[in-house]
């Protein structure tokens, strides 16, 4: 310690270390999650992948957060599981393996062990009878079963796709690894290859998934990820006839369809080789050729300028039954809809942009209150309004049109309304080495056929040559011991699947496995489930707004419709923590400015830096990490201490207290209480604060003031709750404790001062009781000595009296 100050007594590191140990001896943090008749709170955090040299502080804000919550609510009376555990697998692992040239089956046993020390040091109420490592067969024997009910349900299945590759990675990457094109990771420009990949039919779940979120109490900028992520679009598909066959279009815009000049089709549209006469195959074919190269994010979220070619074909817009071209072009994606569009120029950005590049015509069918069905169109034209040169339907509005239009087409056979969701199924495929290899075995003669589930793990075996290379082939296929293997259903030899499944597969059900971990040969007991979950509340990172709590949502609907499960939202409440800033920038192991927790915890102990961090600002902004700060909270534990030493010893009579104290100590009680349940920490160590600075004013402090301040203060300081609860007598944890109530009726202060003025002039100020009626003022304050002084002997000849305030006594 580098301090000057004289010492208070207060050492934690010695107070740190005792109560480290004494909980683990006495199992203070391991609940009986058998035990009826208390009620559960199951406080869960996202589980964090160890896959550098330890937690941050950033992390350590995040953790803390949460670990304070679930003390709060153990003092609330709840008996509060806290478990805590390793994402281990996954491709972050694998990679920060690669860079330190170490397998990562050694490295990351290393770097649990590690986070587990920080995990411990800081003081967290972590539960590690039931923690979770993911690459633990006996955690991914688990995971893989649970793919395997999904292939026997038929939710799980294989496609030739089109999938984003990141050569550097060299893997596939889901569409959410990939951010504006690049690879979001190691930011290489994403590729597209074709590959046989394993997908989960999410896409069936879309509209639950989307509108079970009403329900859920969770953050409003959360809910709305997953919305637009699920992304719903009403709308209709519509046929158009072409030599090629009918070609069929998703429109979101069907009034608009008279305004259809001309239809794009995706390059890879099954129907251009036939819609495409010699003349033009040339150009067709490089284009193609072309686009295949070119990368599907930038073409998803149509940042690059419109390129497009004629295909020399025609077909018929059914509306105004006349012959429009058929173009293709890159800006219409395959995967989405029919992978056609009718192009309506006059109204949609991009066929705007499209039809002024290629000279295509644009037709108004849409005009604003006032506007001329022939006013020339500088640019689309979006807004509602009442349909034009549309035949029967103009000086129809915009909104009904939608549905007169759909029913109308709908009439001639020529289309039909259609609800489509921007969400795709997921691919869980990775052609990587550190996963959980996907239970399949390929038989020549049988086709695909699963591991038989008394033969799970299908153990991911270690190999030297881990490293992913080029050729799309994972790595495992290179080791033809584990490669082969007989087939389950006829016993001839066949091939094993070589593909390991995604660390979002891991997560997407951990929370199931943390009460049940002590069970082998279940994935999650019944009872224990039923007790435990739902999760109570769930803290963690925006980032994982979409896919991590989709995914979880996802698998948790599954198991439920395959009777698993009695409930379908596994996370009834999520928050989402802020994060932490450092010299301008959130703080990231990608950004290079990570300012690793524990010297700071050397320094000044585990309590002082959980209080500094609560301190910042709410959980949910985060808060910004500077050195001086450290200090303060230091200074109020070691005041803290002395209070207790001083409260500590026994007195034959309790002091009595002014009433101003009392209504302070209230309000400090009530003030900490609202900031526990908002997750405003930093309120509640602000009103803590507050109080000592009164109670060292008032100069006396009752016993009963004392305890409940070390009760308040227990979630963010907890060896030093313990501590001093102890030496205030007490032989139980201090988190057996009850959170301390306050009086409503003594929040208001029962007391208030009044100025009292003598023509005008402040003379004297009275006290007096809140309720006190004007009688009652007016007689207090001509009988007080100040005043009477300045009256002089005269009777007022007016007394203005403003309550609650001021007396006026005029002479
Ligand atoms: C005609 C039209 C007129 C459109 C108009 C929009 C505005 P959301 O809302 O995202 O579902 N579209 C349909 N399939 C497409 C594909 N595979 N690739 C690219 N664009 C596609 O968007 C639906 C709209 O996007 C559809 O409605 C279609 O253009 C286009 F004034 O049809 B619209
Ligand atoms: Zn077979």
């Amino acid at each position: 310690m580098t301090d000057e100050r004289p010492s208070t007594g207060y050492h934690p590191e010695q107070v740190e270390s005792k109560w480290r140990e004494r909980w683990q001896q006495r199992g203070t943090n391991a609940p009986d999650l058998d035990r009826p008749a208390t009620e559960p709170f199951y406080n869960l955090m996202m589980f964090p992948y160890p896959s550098a040299e330890g937690l941050h502080v950033g992390n350590m804000f995040a953790f803390t957060g949460g670990d304070v919550y679930g003390r709060y609510q153990r003092l609330r009376g709840k008996t509060v599981f806290e478990p805590m555990g390793y994402d281990a697998f996954g491709i972050h692992s694998e990679n920060f393996a690669i860079k330190q040239g170490i397998h990562p089956g050694e490295l990351i046993p290393r770097n649990i062990a590690n986070f587990r020390r920080q995990f411990e040091r800081i003081g967290g109420m972590f539960d590690w009878r039931h923690t979770v490592d993911t690459t633990d067969p006996a955690y991914y024997k688990w995971t893989q079963w649970l793919f395997l009910q999904l292939y026997k349900a038929g939710k799980a299945y294989k496609k030739q796709a089109s999938v984003n590759w990141c050569p550097t990675d060299k893997t596939v990457l889901a569409n959410e690894q990939v951010e504006g094109g690049v690879c979001e990771r190691c930011g290489t420009p994403v590729e597209q290859r074709v590959l046989e990949q394993w997908f989960f039919r999410i896409t069936e779940y879309a509209g639950r998934l989307l509108d079970s979120l009403d329900g859920l109490d969770w953050s409003d900028s959360t809910r709305n990820a997953q919305r637009n992520w699920i992304g719903r679009s009403e709308g209709a598909e519509v046929d158009f006839a072409s030599p090629a066959g009918i070609l069929r279009v998703y429109t979101t815009r069907p009034d608009t369809i008279f305004g259809a000049t001309f239809m794009v089709l995706a390059p890879e549209h099954p129907f251009i080789d036939a819609l495409t006469p010699p003349a033009q195959r040339t150009l067709v074919d490089a284009y193609r050729a072309e686009a295949s190269k070119t990368d599907l994010v930038a073409r998803r979220t149509g940042e690059k300028s419109k390129s497009g070619v004629f295909t020399g074909g025609f077909a018929t817009n059914p509306a105004t039954g006349k012959p429009i071209p058929v173009w293709i072009a890159d800006y219409v994606l395959m995967e989405y809809g029919t992978g056609a569009i009718m192009a309506v120029p006059g109204h949609d950005d991009r066929d705007f942009a499209f039809a002024t590049k290629f000279g295509l015509p644009i037709v108004r069918v849409i005009a604003a209150p006032g506007e001329e069905a022939s006013a020339p169109l500088t640019e689309a034209h979006h807004g509602p309004g009442v349909l034009v040169n549309s035949g029967p339907f103009n000086g129809v509005g915009t909104d009904e049109a939608r549905a007169k239009v759909t029913a109308w087409l709908a009439g001639k056979g020529a289309g039909e309304g259609k609800t489509l969701f921007r969400l795709h199924d997921w691919c869980i495929s990775r052609q990587r080495y550190w996963g959980p290899p996907i239970p399949i075995i390929y038989c020549d003669a049988c086709g695909p056929q699963p591991v038989p589930e008394k033969d799970l793990p299908v153990l991911l075996p270690v190999i030297e040559d881990f490293r992913p290379d080029d050729s799309g082939v994972s790595p495992l296929a290179r080791h033809k011991e584990w490669y082969h293997a007989p087939c389950p259903k006829c016993g001839k030899p066949g091939r094993r699947e070589t593909d390991v499944s995604d660390t979002f597969l891991d997560s997407a059900w951990y929370f199931l496995r943390y009460p049940s971990t002590e069970f082998t040969d279940r994935p999650f007991d019944r009872e224990r489930t039923r007790r435990w979950l739902p999760v109570a509340t769930y803290i963690g990172g925006n980032e994982h707004a979409v896919l991590h709590l989709l995914y979880s949502r996802f698998i948790t609907m599954v198991l439920k419709e395959l009777g698993h499960l009695d409930f379908e939202e596994p996370f009834t409440r999520f928050r989402a923590h802020g994060m932490i800033v450092k010299d301008g920038a959130k703080m990231s192991k990608s950004r290079g400015n990570v300012i690793i927790p524990d010297d700071y915890i050397d320094k000044w102990g585990a309590d002082t830096f959980r209080m500094y961090l609560m301190f910042l600002g709410p959980l949910g902004d985060g808060g910004d990490f500077r050195d001086e700060g450290v200090s303060g909270p230091r200074r109020f534990l070691e005041r803290m201490w002395l209070l207790v030493a001083e409260g500590g010893a026994p007195r034959p009579t309790e002091p009595v207290i002014t009433p101003a104290l009392i209504s302070k100590w209230h309000r400090a009680k009530q003030r900490a209480t609202e900031g526990m349940d908002a997750l405003r920490y930093n309120t509640a160590i602000a009103a803590l604060m507050e109080l000592l600075n009164a109670v060292k004013d008032e100069g006396a402090h009752p016993r009963a003031l004392v305890e409940e301040m070390i009760v308040m203060l227990a979630p963010f300081a907890p060896h030093f709750a313990e501590e001093c609860w102890e030496r205030l007598g007490h032989s139980t944890t201090v988190f057996d404790a009850r959170w301390p109530a306050f009086d409503p009726a003594l929040v208001v202060e029962s007391t208030v001062e009044i100025v009292v003025q003598v023509n005008g002039k402040v003379r004297s100020k009275i006290t007096i009781a809140r309720e006190a009626d004007e009688a009652t003022v007016l007689a207090a304050a001509l009988a007080d000595a100040g005043t009477l002084k300045f009256l002089d002997g005269q009777t007022p000849k007016k007394k203005i009296y403003v309550p609650g305030r001021l007396v006026n006594l005029v002479v």
